[in-house]
């Protein structure tokens, strides 16, 4: 007849169509010609919606059917990105959907952007909790993310003149197809008080947490579908609500403001992120979000065991739990309260469960990222917690004096509480003890926890210590992010290393391959082109994308270095303005992140960047050789444009102080070679894709120690080096702030005084780094073989391996298919 597959009745495109339009009219209440971007996105969304929960309902019922062992990873961020596109590509529907979006003139990327992404987390640690539910789903674990559901996620970031401006994160504005609230398995979380003790009949203390407040934790279920399987696990975010029994007894006094306003204060739990990452501040409201979260999610499984009839004893054989960071660690607290105070278990059997329970990962080095709290706080907000923290102390600390005889030094060092000066509870302590099991996420990071930060845990329990170097999905990263490179590698080696990337060496012979270089550079070029339109809209900037795309996003931290990179380009244009024919290789310098809100010498780097850029790109001496970007809002959505268009990949930390780095993975994924320091995974990925591959530079974690050890003086680095003076030379005088000598000045100041990350130590070496980069850049054919031998190597870096070793090592979990339900 003469009809193509596609327009059979229920081919898959056709079908998509159908229900498409179905909701446009029944969900949307709209007519096409009515109809906005939002209302098809909607659409397009509830059709995708109806094809998940089918695998969602089997899911359940399967892991309820074998009562299946499941892993509960707690944390206080996930950040996902839009659902949208990763379902369509988990459920293999992406072409039919694009299809069935052009039958009807609409064009499925529109609809795509469309979605507003759920950026509940601040960077790294929140997008590997996304990375790592989307892989559990993939190898079929029986897990559940929990987590709190923020009503502002992370703050938008705009560019006014310059410089950094906040505007809140509405999210929800328009609706969350993606999520299931479940009220009716509501947890009520206690608050503040006072404890009271009372003995029974039989002379048993009981202890009586008697709170000042309450509030009610609501569920709210996302599905996570695993790549074309079966599974769809749940990421269970809690929202907090006023309890309704509150509302009443204050209203029958005829205190209505009164009874809003604790619904306002209730509220207030789940609102907010806290956009602060590697810096904490002691703030009472963030230390009731964690406990708030953490409890219900404890309690939930609790209720879970009860409907499956697992006995209490048995948790830690029902449930792996994992700490991400220490912002879950009043878990161990919360879960011996329960047991003991709720559940009546005598205290050593509670314990040995609650250890067996908890494994703890550790994200960080930096002194200022360790959580502790004041004393007098905790005490306020979590009265009951502060005792069995007393008494889980009193019992650990005779055990280090009775293995540490006499040695009251170490005691001091290991106790939960910090008690020189003010006093504070130490969560870092208070997870490694409730823990079976502890890991850093980098080989380099795991050994230094060893050798510093958890130093006396290790040498008192080295068996709990572990590395598990992390990893991202490739689904969202390659398949989803970079379609045209997708195909490409499919067409050379099939489509199976999407499920296991290692396959991705596969590629390496086709390096060789002339034809297949050919076909790789011109998909980089197309991405370029790609993200040069984006950023002739936000940033009013033209760019070339035959010029090196040179890439630094992540949050902007001075421990990341965003200035060391600054401070480069400013010795690029210093040479090209004293050497007008200075052959170079032209770049262009492209950077993303956000800063946090209260740290303003963050701000000021963003500041230093688009000053640079404001400069540079409108000097017809240099701009065809150098242009300088700052991409606002960095952002999952954001981060799927940048990473398939990077050439070059900038990780250039202070050795030792990046715990891994993730973004460095996605960059090497998608072809982009590297630039950067013996830091965190960079080690690793240099191990991987070969030494000849990657851009080393800059002194080791160890140097660093030594030179700062040896006092750092940053004023000899000044003095040894003509081109570093000649950079801070112009900055201090206003050449990149029209003139204004002070703009900057607490940066310079900064780094020249004191430089605590050694930018000015490692600046030559950089440089230098830089200068072979760019000759090799002018070799295409030889760059291009260097880039997919990094895409090639990069398997290691998938998180289903990072989630494979979990399950391995400390969770103790194994799949569970989950059959097709008609
Ligand atoms: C804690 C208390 C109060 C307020 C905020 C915080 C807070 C919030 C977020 C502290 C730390 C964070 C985030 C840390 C983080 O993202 N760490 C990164 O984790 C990645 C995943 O392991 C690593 O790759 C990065 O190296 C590490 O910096």
């Amino acid at each position: 007849s003469g009809r193509g597959p596609d327009d059979e009745p229920d081919s898959p495109t056709r079908r998509l169509r159908h229900a498409f339009l179905h909701h446009l009219f029944y969900t949307q209440g709209k007519f096409p010609a009515l109809a906005t971007k939002t209302d098809y996105y909607l659409a397009l969304a509830h059709t995708v919606r109806d094809r998940l929960l089918q695998r969602w309902i089997s899911t359940a019922n399967e892991y309820t059917k074998n009562g299946s062992r499941t892993v509960a990873y707690l944390s206080a961020e996930f950040l996902m990105g839009p659902h949208l596109g990763n379902n369509l590509i988990n459920l293999g529907l992406f072409d039919d959907a694009r299809k069935s979006m052009s039958e009807l003139g609409l064009n499925l990327d529109d609809l795509l952007y469309e979605e507003e992404e759920p950026g509940l987390g601040n960077g790294g640690l929140g997008r590997l909790a996304a990375c790592f539910i989307d892989s559990l789903a993939t190898l079929e674990i029986p897990a559940v993310g929990y987590g709190i559901r923020y009503e502002f996620g992370i703050f938008h970031q705009t560019l006014v003149d310059g410089w950094q401006v906040e505007k809140t994160d509405k999210w929800l504005r328009y609706g969350n197809p993606w999520e299931l609230a479940r009220p009716e398995w509501s947890v009520t979380v206690k608050l503040g008080g006072h404890t009271e003790r009372m003995q029974d009949n039989s002379g048993q203390l009981h202890v009586r947490w008697v709170p000042n407040r309450t509030v009610l934790g609501v569920p709210y279920d996302t599905p996570i579908l695993g790549y074309r399987n079966n599974t769809a696990n749940t990421l269970r975010l809690w929202k907090a609500e006023a309890p309704e029994a509150f509302d009443f007894a204050v209203f029958n006094r005829g205190d209505y403001q009164g009874a809003v306003n604790q619904k306002v204060v209730s509220e207030n739990l789940s609102k907010v992120l806290y956009p602060n990452d590697e810096h904490v501040e002691g703030k009472e409201l963030r230390l009731a979000q964690q406990y708030f979260f953490v409890s219900c999610s404890l309690q939930d499984m609790l209720r879970i065991m009860k409907t499956q009839h697992v006995p209490l004893h048995e948790f830690h054989e029902k449930f792996a739990v994992q700490l991400n960071d220490t912002h879950p660690a009043i878990g161990v607290a919360e879960l011996m309260r329960l047991l003991t105070d709720e559940h009546q278990m005598h205290w050593n059997q509670a314990w040995d469960i609650t250890r067996k329970t908890f494994g703890y990962t550790n994200h960080t080095l930096l002194p200022e990222a360790l959580e502790r709290w004041p004393l007098e706080l905790f005490k306020r907000v979590l009265p009951r917690h502060l005792e069995i923290i007393y008494e889980i102390n009193a019992r650990f600390l005779d055990e280090v004096r009775q293995r540490y005889f006499g040695d009251e030094a170490r005691v001091t060092r290991m106790s939960l509480i910090e008690e020189t000066g003010e006093r504070y509870v130490r969560m870092a302590h208070l997870a490694c003890v409730g823990s079976h099991a502890i890991n850093g996420v980098a080989e380099l990071h795991s050994e230094l926890l060893k050798q510093d930060v958890l130093k006396d845990f290790h040498e008192m329990w080295p068996a709990k210590f572990g590395n598990k170097t992390n990893g991202v999905t490739p689904r969202r990263w390659i398949a989803l992010a970079n379609p045209r490179l997708t195909r490409l590698i499919s067409g050379a080696i099939g489509e199976g290393w999407i499920k296991r990337l290692e396959e991705l060496r596969q590629l390496e012979p086709f390096a060789l391959d002339p034809n297949f270089r050919a076909g790789w550079r011109e998909i980089k070029r197309a991405n370029k082109r790609d993200l040069s339109d984006v950023i002739r809209k936000r940033c009013g900037v033209a760019v070339d994308p035959s010029s090196m795309f040179d890439v630094q996003v992540k949050r902007i931290h001075e421990y990341k270095r965003q200035h060391l990179s600054a401070l480069h380009i400013i010795g690029l244009y210093h040479r090209l303005k004293t050497n007008p024919n200075l052959e170079m290789t032209p770049r262009t310098f492209i950077f993303g992140g956000k800063a946090a809100p209260g740290y303003w010498m963050a701000k000021l780097i963003i500041r230093l960047i688009t000053s640079i850029g404001e400069v540079v790109n409108r000097d017809p001496a240099v701009r065809d050789k150098l242009r300088v970007v700052f991409l606002p809002n960095f952002s999952v959505t954001n981060g799927q444009r940048i990473y398939p268009a990077a050439d070059l990949s900038e990780q250039i930390s202070t050795a030792g102080k990046e715990a891994s780095g993730t973004g460095n993975m996605k960059f090497a994924m998608n072809g982009a070679l590297t630039i950067g320091t013996m830091d965190g995974a960079n080690i690793e990925i240099r191990e991987q894709v070969g030494a000849e591959n990657f851009f080393l530079f800059g002194l080791t974690a160890h140097e660093v120690a030594t030179v700062r050890g040896n006092g750092y003086r940053p004023q000899d680095y000044l003095d040894g080096n003509a081109e570093l003076r000649e950079v801070i030379s112009l900055i201090r005088h206003g050449y990149f702030s029209r003139g204004d000598g002070e703009l900057f000045r607490p940066l310079v100041d900064s780094l020249v005084n004191h430089d605590p990350y050694c930018l000015f130590a490692d600046y030559q070496s950089y440089a230098d780094a830089h200068e072979r980069v760019g000759t090799a850049y002018r070799d295409s054919e030889d760059w291009t073989r260097m880039s997919i031998l990094n895409s090639a190597r990069s398997g290691l870096f998938s998180s289903d391996r990072t989630i494979a070793e979990y399950c391995r090592d400390i969770w103790n979990v194994q799949p569970v298919q989950v059959p097709i339900l008609s």
